[in-house]
């Protein structure tokens, strides 16, 4: 693959389909959206808190919690934190938001007040729809002008304004990530983009309206919101959504509800793994796999009971980017092929896997530094191409494979952990002179925070205990370190750079 080369996505298309990427008129996911759910409003379309939801009467909800939005002030272009657990009030109020032409910032729900606020203060949201305890006193101590509402939007009814007219080009979500450097960046993307994502997989996936996703992925990441809720909407199928992960809850919502489809992250195929049923997935037509690797031997244990998982690569700002093939071999230990739409070629001196394509972002809010150091300009003039931190290899086949990352980035059950923000919060222990975290190899979670101290003068090295309550108000639960490994010194380069890599590998298997 070369960046003068089109890319061949003929491995995803269905038979018959003429090789071109034309995304849905009207060119946005609200107006494609629309398009589809208008059509046979009696259907069923959400499963949540033991009702479904037809078609009709979730766009009337939706319609009405604009006209609440709209009646509070917010016009288009106004951010908007979103935040939950997965329920019907959430997926409504999301989508209301983009109908509106208002800008989603989905926010995990186990973020603390310091890292709700690095956010808040980030990206100036006009209101916030959240469902935690403490978080609208937290906002409003941030700005007393925000308009701060749970996801049932307890706002005074207005009159539904025009919807569905945002322009491909206008901005629908700003996703927080730890990126390659620094605190969480955000990343801008279009409508546009997250049509062109949802619309990729539509396609590779056969994604029609008679499917049933079981969709138990918090909706505060790209992986159950732009690929899960966003697929669902574009199909016109129909989901259940589930709060939070329990196997025997999944496998009884796939069978009650007949699902047709499953996606989830390595941890949570690991734990269906052990599960007496784990054979009724095999019944599925689609398991899907990603957000971190897919182990070798977890995918042959599946296909060992029936079930070939389909494991995928994708990123916050870029939706989905890689796949392996709905038709064809689902290769272990690969992603695939590019998916439709999107153009991936290897940096020839690092590696480096490069994207482009409508799904990609156009850049993060505010960031022009990050915007520059992240996308590389094409050498024949096209569009610049973002580096995604991820190495890679394509081997004969087309097919391509993870190898390592050129960024900084622990990734434990499908959630990124940023290094050194958790080095930072571990520092100001007493008892710790120096600390470095890295991710060491774990069956369940695929990797998981170890922290390396150096004891400070006269103190004993902390316990894995003492640095989780320590650190328990500063960071969101998922960043605590699981391990603690006491040594006399950091490995650093002659430029007094920590050595993650030696640490990783120094780390002890979990
Ligand atoms: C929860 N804990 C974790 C994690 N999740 N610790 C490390 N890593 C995690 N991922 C903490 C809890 O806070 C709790 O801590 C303790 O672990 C036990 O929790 P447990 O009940 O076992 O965990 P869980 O609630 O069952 O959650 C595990 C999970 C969840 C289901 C795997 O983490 C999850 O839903 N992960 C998926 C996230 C996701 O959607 N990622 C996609 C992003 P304590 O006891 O101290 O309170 S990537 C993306 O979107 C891109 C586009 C892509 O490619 O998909
Ligand atoms: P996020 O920033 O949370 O969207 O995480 C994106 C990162 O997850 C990517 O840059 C990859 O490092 C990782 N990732 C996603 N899917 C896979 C996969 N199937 N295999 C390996 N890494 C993955």
């Amino acid at each position: 693959m070369s960046p003068d080369r089109p890319q061949n996505w003929s491995a995803h298309l269905p038979p018959g389909h003429d090789g071109r990427f034309d995304l849905p008129a009207p060119g946005t996911l609200v107006g494609a959206w629309a398009d589809r759910l208008a059509d046979d409003p009696d259907r069923p379309l959400l499963h949540a808190d033991d009702a479904w939801t037809t078609r009709g009467k979730f766009l009337e909800r939706t319609s009405t919690v604009a006209g609440r939005l709209a009646a509070a002030g917010l016009v288009a272009g106004d951010r908007v934190l979103v935040s939950g657990p997965s329920s019907l009030d959430l997926a409504a109020a999301h989508v209301a938001c983009l109908r509106l032409g208002l800008v989603v910032v989905p926010v995990n729900g186990a973020y603390t007040g310091g890292e709700l606020a690095h956010i808040a203060s980030d990206c100036r949201p006009v209101a916030a729809l959240v469902d935690h305890d403490g978080w609208s006193a937290l906002l409003r101590d941030l700005d007393s002008e925000l308009t701060v509402t749970s996801t049932t939007i307890d706002l005074p009814a207005g009159p539904v304004p025009p919807l569905d007219r945002a322009a491909p080009g206008d901005p629908a979500v700003i996703g927080y990530t730890s990126g390659t450097t620094g605190a969480p960046k955000g990343a801008v993307l279009t409508q546009e983009n997250l049509l062109a994502g949802a619309h990729a997989v539509c396609l590779a996936w056969r994604w029609t309206d008679a499917d049933r996703l079981l969709l138990c992925l918090p909706l505060f990441h790209m992986h159950g919101l732009g690929v899960g809720l966003h697929g669902t909407l574009l199909a016109g199928g129909s989901a259940v959504l589930q709060q939070g992960f329990a196997p025997d809850r999944v496998l009884d919502g796939i069978t009650d509800h007949g699902c047709s489809m499953f996606f989830g992250v390595p941890t949570m195929y690991h734990r269906l793994a052990d599960h007496d049923r784990v054979a009724d997935l095999g019944g599925l037509r689609l398991c899907v796999a990603g957000s971190a690797p897919l182990s070798p031997a977890l995918h042959a244990g599946f296909a060992d009971v029936g079930v070939s998982v389909l494991e995928r690569y994708g990123m916050t700002e870029t939706v989905m980017l890689v796949s392996n093939p709905f038709d064809g071999e689902r290769r272990a230990g690969s992603v695939g092929f590019p998916l439709p739409g999107v153009d991936l070629y290897l940096d020839p001196s690092t590696a480096e896997i490069l994207v482009r394509g409508p799904n990609v972002f156009g850049g993060y809010w505010e960031r022009p530094d990050a915007n520059a150091e992240e996308f590389a300009d094409d050498p024949g003039g096209g569009d610049p191409w973002f580096r995604t931190g991820d190495l890679g290899s394509v081997d004969d086949d087309g097919y391509v494979t993870i190898t390592g990352r050129a960024k900084e980035l622990i990734i434990t059950g499908g959630l990124n952990v940023f290094p050194a923000e958790v080095d930072e919060a571990l520092t100001a222990h007493p008892a710790v002179a120096e600390v470095a975290t890295a991710g060491a190899p774990s069956e369940e979670w695929g990797e998981v925070v170890v922290a390396f101290v150096v004891a400070a003068d006269g103190h004993a090295c902390p316990t894995v205990e003492d640095l989780r309550d320590f650190a328990r108000d500063r960071l969101a639960s998922h960043k605590l370190p699981r391990r603690v490994v006491p040594v006399e010194a950091l490995p650093r380069n002659a430029l007094g750079k920590v050595l993650r890599h030696e640490l990783c590998e120094a780390a002890p298997h979990a």
